[in-house]
């Protein structure tokens, strides 16, 4: 027999290329040497530093999938790997990473003008400008198709009216993707993608403060009262809901990896906890009611990765479908809630303590479980896909 490994049960490593072995290595490297001793005291104070985007960017993580323009043009495993490692230490930081590459480059890069392309992308990369993606609004969260912020067309160009809410990064963005529905001659059309620079009057980008979890990462809402933007500032390719929703897959994608490297902190953490703590004269890792919370977390954790994984890999042969991101990223976002959630008991009293990271996981991942996408929307998408009924609308 192979000998069994409990930090990659099924050996998922060798099923990574040499390039993505390495990949995983820089991002692992950088998250544990960097990012963790800064992340307790920065969901304390909920404080994010717009630096870490800088460093990540200094190593190719930003737009890491994305073919030139400064981008480091890997493979979507890659990009997997990347927010496995983040989101072990923190899934705010994550988010900061998967709005700026896939919320932010991404829609530059698929409905972008030549322009806008070397105008932006590679500041994004090098993480010299933060993005932030602007759909969600305070009456359309889930139901984004009934959005109320509008985009008028002017001789000067356009003038945008409306508000977002819960948008990652917005108070630190130099630049704002905001999705909007086009008004031209008094009709409303298509939902079109613009492209707002921070300081343009009218624009407003307040933080959201007190937040109960992702408190590494910086939440806002945007205001728009009469922005004027140039003709040029809308993304030219963009047209309809599946823009915006196109993104979507993408960051949905990355996150199916990121919690399931959450969870696997979670796993970690637990067992080391089991092992040293005695009680009963005996280590909490001896009692079988401890044994089964850790195997069934690290059944969770294996069979969500590989899932991913190749999900990853029919994505790079372009063999792939929203539905499967869906169930990629509704699965793993409720296993990694559910199994930490448990993982967390193991802990005792101490569970109460941040220094134990895994209630702060476990905070996270309710919102994770949430944001793009609810667990349940998910849920209702897949139940059209398996069955071709429609169950959220009319
Ligand atoms: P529906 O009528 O089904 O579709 C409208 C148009 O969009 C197309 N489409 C897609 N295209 C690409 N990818 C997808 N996944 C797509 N899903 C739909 C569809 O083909 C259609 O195109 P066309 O040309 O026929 O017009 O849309 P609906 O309005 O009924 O949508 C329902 C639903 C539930 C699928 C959708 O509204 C939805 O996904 N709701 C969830 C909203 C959401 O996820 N918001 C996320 C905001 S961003 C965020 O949370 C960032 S968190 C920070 C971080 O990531 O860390
Ligand atoms: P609602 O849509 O009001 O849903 C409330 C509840 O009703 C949920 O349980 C939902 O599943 C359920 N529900 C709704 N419709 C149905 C239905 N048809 N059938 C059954 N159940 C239903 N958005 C952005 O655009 N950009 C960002 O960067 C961003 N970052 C975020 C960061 C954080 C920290 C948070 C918390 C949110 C962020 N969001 C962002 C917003 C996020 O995408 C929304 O919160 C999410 O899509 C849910 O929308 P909602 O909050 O309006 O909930």
């Amino acid at each position: 027999f192979a000998k069994f490994d409990w930090e990659d049960p099924l050996d998922m490593k060798s099923l990574l290329t040499d390039e993505e072995q390495q990949i995983h290595v820089t991002a692992r490297d950088y998250c544990q040497e960097n990012l963790l001793p800064r992340v307790i005291n920065a969901y304390r104070n909920e404080d994010f530093d717009p630096k870490i985007l800088r460093e990540m960017g200094e190593l190719g993580l930003l737009g890491a999938t994305i073919d030139g323009y400064g981008c480091a043009g890997v493979s979507s495993v890659s990009y997997g790997l990347i927010a496995r490692e983040v989101e072990r230490v923190d899934s705010g930081y994550r988010s900061a990473m998967s709005v700026q590459s896939s919320l932010v480059m991404h829609p530059i890069n698929e409905f972008g003008s030549e322009e806008q392309k070397e105008k932006y992308l590679p500041k994004l990369a090098k993480g010299e400008m933060i993005g932030c993606f602007g759909l969600t609004e305070p009456n359309h969260g889930s139901d984004p198709s009934s959005m109320e912020t509008t985009a008028t067309k002017t001789s000067e160009g356009w003038t945008l009216n409306g508000s977002k809410t819960w948008i990652s990064n917005a108070p630190v963005a130099d630049l704002f993707v905001i999705w909007a529905r086009v008004v031209e001659d008094g009709e409303k059309g298509k939902v079109k993608g613009f492209l707002i620079e921070k300081d343009t009057p009218g624009l407003t980008a307040p933080a959201i403060k007190n937040k109960l979890a992702l408190r590494a990462s910086i939440t806002g809402s945007v205001f728009m009262d009469n922005v004027k933007i140039p003709s040029d500032a809308i993304l030219p390719k963009s047209g309809g809901l599946g823009s915006p929703f196109s993104c979507l897959n993408n960051a949905r994608y990355g996150i199916s990896w990121g919690v399931m490297g959450a969870l696997e902190d979670c796993i970690a953490r637990s067992r080391e906890y089991a092992l040293e703590r005695n009680q009963f004269n005996r280590p909490l890792a001896s009692f079988q009611l401890v044994q089964k919370k850790i195997a069934d977390a690290s059944t969770a954790s294996t069979l969500g990765l590989l899932g991913s994984l190749q999900l990853g890999r029919l994505k790079d042969k372009g063999l792939w479908a929203p539905d499967m991101v869906s169930m990629m990223k509704r699965n793993n976002c409720g296993e990694a809630l559910k199994h930490s959630r448990v993982l967390l008991d193991i802990l005792g009293g101490n569970a109460c303590s941040d220094e134990y990271h895994i209630g702060r996981h476990v905070q996270n991942l309710q919102v994770a479980n949430t944001y793009e996408g609810t667990h349940d929307i998910h849920a209702l998408i897949l139940g059209k896909a398996i069955t071709g009924v429609q169950a959220f609308a009319n």
